[in-house]
C-alpha cells in the first residue's frame, strides 16, 4: 500500500482546484488521475465505483477513501504534517465551517452556470442572460455573507488562511476568468481579500491550465 495519496479530478474542477491549493500548503506529495469533467469522464463505471454520484474530487489515501471536498480538505489537513489551515479556536472554525456550507449551498451551482454560460453552455443546459443574472444576484448576497464574516480579519475564518478561503477561491478565479466578477469587486473588502488569497504562493503554485478547457464556443 502506498503512503502517496491518489487524488481524482482533473485540475480545472474548481473543487479539485481547493483540493490542490490545500496539498501545496501542506507540501504534500500525490498522484493525480486527471478525469475530465466535460467530457463526462467522472461518470464513467469505472469512477463510480469509487464515487457513486460519478463526481470528482476522490481522495485515496492507505486504503481509504474519502469523497466530499470539505472531507477530503479536513483529511488532508489532519493526517499530514507542515502547517494547519484549520482554525485553533472554536469561533474561527465557526467561521470557516460557516462560509464552506454557505458556499457549498448557495455558490457553487451559481458559479458554475456562470461560468458555464460563457465556457461549456451545453453542460449546464444553455442558461439565458437573466438566468445568469439572478446566479450572480446569489453569488453577490453569498459574498457579502463572506465578507461580512470576516469582519476585520484578513482572511475568511480569521489571521492566517484557512480551508475556507481555499474553498472559496476556485469560485473567484473562474468569475474573474469569464469577465463575471465586476459587481462582486463592489462589495466592502472582497477587492482587499481577494488580492491577498492571489498573493498566496499555494494558490499560485496550482493554477490550472485552462487552454484546453471547456466546450468550443463561439
Ligand atoms: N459535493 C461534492 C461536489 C462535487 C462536484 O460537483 N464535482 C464536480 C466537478 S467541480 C463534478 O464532478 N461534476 C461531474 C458531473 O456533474 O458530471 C464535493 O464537495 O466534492
Amino acid at each position: 500500500m502506498s503512503n502517496k495519496p491518489v487524488l481524482y479530478g482533473y485540475s480545472p474542477s474548481s473543487y479539485v482546484f481547493s483540493v490542490r491549493i490545500l496539498l501545496a500548503g501542506k507540501g504534500v506529495d500525490y498522484d493525480q488521475v486527471p478525469l475530465d469533467v466535460i467530457a463526462g469522464e467522472p461518470r464513467s463505471a469505472e469512477h463510480r465505483r469509487l464515487h457513486p454520484f460519478g463526481k470528482v474530487p476522490v481522495l485515496v489515501h492507505d486504503g481509504l477513501r474519502v469523497l466530499e471536498t470539505s472531507a477530503i480538505m479536513r483529511y488532508i489537513n489532519d493526517a499530514f504534517g507542515g502547517a494547519s489551515f484549520i482554525p485553533d479556536n472554536p469561533r474561527d472554525r465557526a467561521r470557516m465551517d460557516m462560509a464552506m456550507g454557505l458556499h457549498e449551498s448557495y455558490g457553487y451551482a451559481s458559479m458554475a452556470r456562470v461560468v458555464g454560460y460563457h465556457r461549456f453552455p451545453t453542460f449546464v443546459g444553455h442558461p439565458s442572460r437573466e438566468d445568469v443574472e439572478g446566479e450572480l444576484e446569489s453569488l453577490h448576497t453569498l459574498f457579502a455573507e463572506l465578507m461580512h464574516l470576516r469582519g476585520r480579519s484578513p482572511y475568511i475564518a480569521g489571521d492566517l488562511p484557512s480551508l475556507a478561503d481555499f474553498f472559496v477561491a476556485p469560485a473567484c478565479f473562474y468569475l474573474e476568468e469569464v469577465g463575471e466578477m465586476g459587481r462582486l469587486l463592489d462589495l466592502p473588502g472582497f477587492a482587499e481579500w481577494w488580492a491577498r488569497v492571489n498573493a498566496l504562493p499555494e494558490y499560485q503554485a496550482v493554477l490550472p491550465d485552462l487552454s484546453q478547457w471547456g466546450e468550443q464556443v463561439g
